[in-house]
């Protein structure tokens, strides 16, 4: 297995090897090599993790603990990661792929979602209620819910992470996450400033594994009561089939196949350029993907030719390296989805204007070429189903009314982008379009400040803003009778 640096887990506070005592390969995307060892979990892991989780949720300081010092725990722990951004960002794009100068920008603006959720802490307040009623006062509190079981994919090991992270501890939970079997370095390195934030041992705890036997086990584990869930939608069916086993309440965040729609008044720069950081940034695998481009008839020559020519001049290579645009894809199993899917699309009739195989000069590495489709219509497998990597599919419209019809014309509903002047017209399609988020003349912006989520295909609940610490919470009412009276009756209901 070679000299690698080897991970084990993170439970109660103590690094563990696994019960199993078996450790599995990561491999640098780049490279298509190994380059550590992470620990293989199985089902008696996850008791042992759930457990402590549990233990320290019922029966510790964190139980006892007031919100505003887990506010000024969570605080500490973004200015910890502001400090070690940079090195996190290292690992990230070793075991992921994705651009250094991406991580390092992302990594650097991370800490604000542990100051947001820090700052809502002591905010999660229930209310008095106008009650219908003589002599009763009535008021209702946000309680933390339990043990989280948080499972993140591998197209965004941290920051998928810390959006389950923040809210859930904020709210006053203890969590158990599964970071991707393809990614889980990054997560572990930063568990490290966990412990350097001061949080009481079991709070946090990492299970490595696979889904089968870790993530199955521990999202039908009796004691868990909050299941998050970042990743494809088959695996989230067996998530949902699991969480039956004690209804425990679940958020998915799942794909997409989201519209990138262009107008006959945008700005057409801009839009192209929106419509290439939509998909090539991390190559394409991202939920929030405009994967498809509805461009309108009269401006769609002139805004493809913007775009061909951009991206004939993307820089694919080491994502180590300062000046390149587009990295590999995170794993080989996801390359050999895209080639898939593009040869799907040369059989439907799609017309391939670039890219469609895997780069010549990078004989190593999980490489792709930024790959761009014609397609008549909206019909074609390609631009209907998530590749989740860099193949846009571009479809031409006519009429405002048609391109909505396409853009909804989706079993997702994630995210949508619109270029466009006029207004008026931005608000409607927004308002009509079916997504969770809504760009208009810009494209994968985020903030903790704004909630994240899907419907259909793309999943329930939201991450992200005010909204989704009251997902890790459930509202206590409380019933005091003031009246000094007897109660005369007991088979009347006051
Ligand atoms: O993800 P999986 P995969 C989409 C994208 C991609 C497809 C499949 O289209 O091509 O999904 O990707 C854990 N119980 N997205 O198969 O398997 C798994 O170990 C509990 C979009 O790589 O869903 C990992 O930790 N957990 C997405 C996590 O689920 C289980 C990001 C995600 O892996 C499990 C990733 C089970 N039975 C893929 N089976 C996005 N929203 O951005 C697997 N897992």
């Amino acid at each position: 297995m070679g000299n690698f640096k080897k991970y084990n887990m993170y439970i109660n506070g103590q690094w563990v090897e696994p019960s199993s005592g078996e450790y599995f390969e990561s491999v640098n995307p780049a490279t298509g090599k190994p380059w550590c060892l992470i620990a293989r979990g199985n089902e008696v892991d996850v008791d042992r993790a759930v457990l402590a989780a549990h233990h320290t949720f019922t029966n510790s300081d964190w139980a006892d603990m007031s919100y505003t010092e887990r506010g000024h725990l969570l605080r500490k722990l973004g200015d910890l990661l502001a400090v070690h951004a940079d090195e996190l960002a290292q690992y990230e794009t070793l075991d992921n792929g994705k651009l250094i100068r991406e991580m390092r920008g992302q990594l650097n603006y991370l800490p604000e979602f542990f100051y947001y959720y820090a700052g809502l802490a002591d905010k999660i307040h229930g209310e008095t209620l106008p009650i219908d009623k003589k002599d009763m006062f009535v008021f209702s509190s946000r309680e933390p819910i339990g043990v989280v079981a948080a499972i993140t994919p591998w197209n965004s090991p941290l920051y998928l992470t810390f959006l389950k992270l923040a809210p859930a501890l904020a709210a006053g939970n203890t969590i158990v996450i599964k970071p991707s079997e393809y990614t889980s370095a990054s997560l572990l390195e930063f568990v490290k400033l966990i412990e350097e934030a001061g949080f009481p041992p079991g709070v946090v705890n990492i299970l490595t594994g696979f889904g089968d036997s870790v993530g199955s086990p521990l999202t039908s584990h009796p004691l868990v009561k909050r299941i998050a869930f970042t990743g494809g939608s088959e695996s989230a069916k067996h998530v949902v089939r699991n969480s039956a086993n004690n209804f425990s309440k679940v958020s998915l965040e799942l794909g997409g196949k989201s519209p990138n729609i262009v107008f006959e008044d945008a700005n057409l720069e801009n839009a192209a350029m929106g419509i290439i950081a939509g998909i090539y940034g991390a190559s394409g695998q991202s939920c929030v993907a405009g994967s498809r481009a509805f461009l309108h008839e009269s401006i769609y020559d002139k805004i493809m030719k913007i775009i061909v020519d951009r991206v004939s001049r993307i820089k694919v290579g080491d994502p180590m390296s300062q000046d390149t645009e587009m990295g590999p894809l995170a794993t080989l199993s996801q390359l050999e989805n895209v080639e898939k899917y593009v040869s799907l699309g040369k059989q439907e009739g799609g017309r391939l204007i670039h890219g469609g195989k895997r780069p010549e000069y990078l004989t190593d590495g999980f490489y792709y070429e930024p790959t761009i489709f014609e397609h008549p219509d909206n019909e074609s497998r390609i631009s209907r189903e998530e590749v989740f990597g860099p193949v846009l599919s571009v479809i031409p419209f006519k009429t405002e009314e048609e391109v909505i019809k396409l853009a909804n014309s989706t079993d997702y509903g994630l995210a949508a982008g619109i270029w466009v002047s006029d207004i008026a017209k931005a608000h409607r399609v927004a308002k009509r379009v079916r997504a969770g988020i809504v760009w208009i003349n810009t494209y994968r912006s985020v903030s903790p400040i704004a909630p994240i989520g899907g419907s259909g295909l793309s999943g329930y609940g939201r991450e992200g803003g005010i909204e989704a610490i009251y997902e890790y919470t459930q509202t206590k009412t409380v019933w005091v009778n003031t009246s000094s009276e007897k109660i005369q009756d007991p088979f009347i209901m006051r």
